[in-house]
């Protein structure tokens, strides 16, 4: 969007709607008693994110480690009461129905259909006898936005924001004679002092109701939204590894920095395969910790263009490996060199769009189908890279986007974060995005794709939808606060830069703090709307001037587009036509084309996404895609694929057989 200086059509007076409450990142619950029967070791607390316990490894089978996905039909009750933990829900889930994990569950219930508040949710499952004497693992991939666990009836932690995973090491408290009862209590509260959050109706005025009410354009999509797994490891076992990559001529240098359980101590490989066999490269952990280089000759380097992966297999132990994890990695290198962003030393283009998991009926939910579908019609249109706008994507997603070789901004779930309000907000925000980030950071390092963090997109000096006017202090309470989260970030991720994403007329003082700067600008449609000559004017000097204040930095325009209603047509062409969008996209990709700092165009969006109801929305959906919800080519997607890929309409030999 733009910073908006309309005038109100009506003002609503809001009265103080949500309670402020603390926020933290991730809560470990005190060390809950062994159940008493079938322990089979003593049990550790719950673990959370940046705790040393945390194993941020996604769960793979290895010949040391087995996986089991707990994903499936559960038993599921709102309870808009929140009267489920004093009447001991957790317990045995009575009048229950079933819903299915990983989905969002407001598309499926229209009692839920706007419902935000707590929702239990239960399943049973039997540990494997073969896991006896092994620590056992329990891992979300995602909640949003809080979620308290039970196992057997026993708390065991709990986590705050959603889009991140956390885990649970449930070693004797999972039964080993019967089956053990989860449960989980996830809600979604739309409040201040979150991660995206709502306006604080204390400081706001807003002319503008939208029902749910967010600060951001998109529904807020509530539930278990990736898979549950259990995974056993050997008592010591590898805990996180990570994986930095260089190269000196044509030698790939891969540094693996690897943490074992428990302070661990003792030798240790790591093994890359490669087309000229296995090369292993010793190492010794001591008090859990160990790093060393591999090298790999004439290595064949990650790009888009050669998504090429290694398997890298980091074992604890000499011959018989105590524990065995192995990961696909990529070689390659990013840097930002004057006002170019450069990939294995030279310059690259970012060619691609923002996007959003979002789909019919699972709303937010993991949906393999889906990733894939979207990774194609990626290269179908001929683009190479993707913002995962607004939130982390699922781990699945990472993984897919780095063999398919996407350039990807891995972005926060810090949405609209609004510094007209109160500090104390302010500041409960700051810690919650913290620890996102370090979520963010400890899931994503090991992804070739990701290239670029971005910290947040849009903040703003006041809410959207308000004439209310810019507080004199905001923008200097922003800076503070972005020099803090930068600096976060720089120093859990060195290798990487870090940018935010700017809003259109949004203060220099806060983008400029980013090594590459991230703009989105919406002329054309919230300003010069109709007008392309005019907003082609305005785009030049926009950007023109970004570059100047941001100093010799590169710049991606991270957002720009027209909503389009597929099937509306016109010529010549306006609003909300599919010409208009299309248009209107060509003449973005005219200007930015001929201003050589500009490294990256992102259209908004790749496909059209539900949102909240709302006077700008036809049918709650943000119409702004290039492809429709379903996934079909609007007019702008074949001009796209024309101008990115080269295939032109008039080609219809362009379906290759496989
Ligand atoms: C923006 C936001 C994005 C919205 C888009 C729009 O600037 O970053 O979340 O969906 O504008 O279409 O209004």
């Amino acid at each position: 969007m733009a910073e908006t200086t309309a005038t109100p059509a009506r003002a609503i007076d809001l009265t103080r709607r949500q309670m402020f409450g603390a926020a933290g990142a991730a809560v470990a619950l005190a060390s809950a008693p062994a159940a008493s029967a079938g322990a089979v070791t003593p049990a550790i607390p719950a673990s959370k994110p940046g705790d040393p316990r945390f194993t941020p490894l996604y769960p793979r089978e290895s010949a040391t480690r087995s996986v089991r996905d707990l994903s499936g039909l559960w038993r599921f009750r709102l309870d808009p009461k929140d009267i489920g933990e004093s009447q001991r829900w957790f317990d045995g889930l009575r009048e229950a129905r079933r819903i299915p994990v990983p989905c969002s569950w407001n598309d499926l219930f229209d009692d839920a259909a706007n419902y935000f508040g707590a929702a239990w949710y239960e399943t049973e499952f039997q540990l494997d006898p073969a896991w006896h004497g092994r620590r056992v693992h329990l891992r979300f991939g995602s909640a949003v936005y809080r979620a308290k666990v039970w196992l057997n009836g026993v708390a065991i932690g709990e986590h705050l924001g959603g889009h991140l995973p956390f885990a649970f090491d449930v070693t004797g408290q999972a039964r080993a004679d019967g089956p053990n009862r989860l449960t989980v209590m996830v809600e979604n509260k739309l409040r201040l002092d979150r991660v995206p959050a709502i306006p604080d109706p204390d400081t706001t005025h807003l002319y503008q109701e939208d029902f749910p009410q967010t600060s951001y354009d998109f529904f807020p999509y509530s539930g278990l939204h990736r898979p549950v797994w259990l995974h056993s490891t050997p008592d010591n076992h590898i805990e996180d590894v990570r994986v930095t990559t260089s190269r000196t001529g044509t030698t790939g240098l891969v540094e693996v920095a690897v943490r074992a359980s428990g302070g661990w101590s003792g030798p240790a490989t790591l093994e890359i395969a490669t087309d000229g066999g296995p090369i292993r490269q010793p190492l010794v952990i001591r008090d859990g910790a160990g790093t060393a280089t591999v090298r790999v000759p004439a290595a064949r380097l990650w790009s888009p263009e050669h998504p090429n992966l290694y398997t890298l297999t980091v074992r604890l132990g000499d011959a018989t490996p105590i524990d065995e994890y192995a990961l696909k990695i990529g070689i390659r290198t990013i840097a930002v060199q004057g006002d170019r962003v450069l990939l294995n030393g030279e310059p690259v283009h970012l060619r691609g769009f923002g996007k959003h998991e979002d789909f019919f009926l699972h709303g937010r939910g993991l949906d393999l189908p889906v990733i894939i579908r979207d990774f194609e019609l990626l290269k179908w249109i001929g683009a190479n890279s993707f913002r995962t706008s607004h939130y982390p994507y699922s781990e699945e997603a990472m993984m897919l986007a780095d063999e398919y070789g996407f350039l990807v901004i891995g972005e926060t779930p810090a949405v609209s974060l609004t510094f007209s309000d109160r500090a104390e907000i302010i500041e409960a925000r700051r810690v919650q995005l913290r620890a996102d980030i370090e979520d963010l950071i400890s899931r994503d390092k090991n992804h070739p794709c990701v290239i670029l963090w971005s910290m947040a997109n849009e903040s703003l000096t006041k809410p959207f939808h308000t004439a209310d006017p810019v507080p004199a202090d905001s923008v200097a309470k922003g800076t503070r606060f972005f020099a803090d989260i930068f600096g976060h970030a720089r120093s859990l991720d060195p290798s990487r830069p870090v940018a935010m994403v700017s809003v259109q007329g949004g203060p220099v003082e806060w983008v400029s703090q980013g090594d590459v700067i991230c703009a989105n600008s919406y002329n054309g449609w919230y300003a010069v709307s109709g007008r392309l000559e005019d907003a082609a004017a305005t785009l030049r000097t926009e950007i023109t001037t970004l570059h100047q204040k941001c100093g010799a930095k590169p710049i991606i325009v991270t957002e720009f587009g027209a909503d389009a209603m597929a099937g509306v047509h016109g010529e010549p062409s306006q609003m909300w036509s599919e010409d208009y969008q299309s248009d209107l996209i060509a003449m973005y990709l005219d200007v930015l084309g001929s201003l050589p700092f500009v490294v990256g165009t992102h259209p908004w969006c790749f496909a059209d996404f539900r949102t909240a109801q709302s006077i700008m929305r036809v049918g709650s959906l943000n119409l702004k895609g290039v492809f429709t919800r379903d996934r079909q080519p609007k007019r702008a997607a074949h001009m796209l694929r024309e101008t990115w890929a080269g295939v032109k309409a008039t080609d219809w030999h362009r379906v290759q057989p496989a």
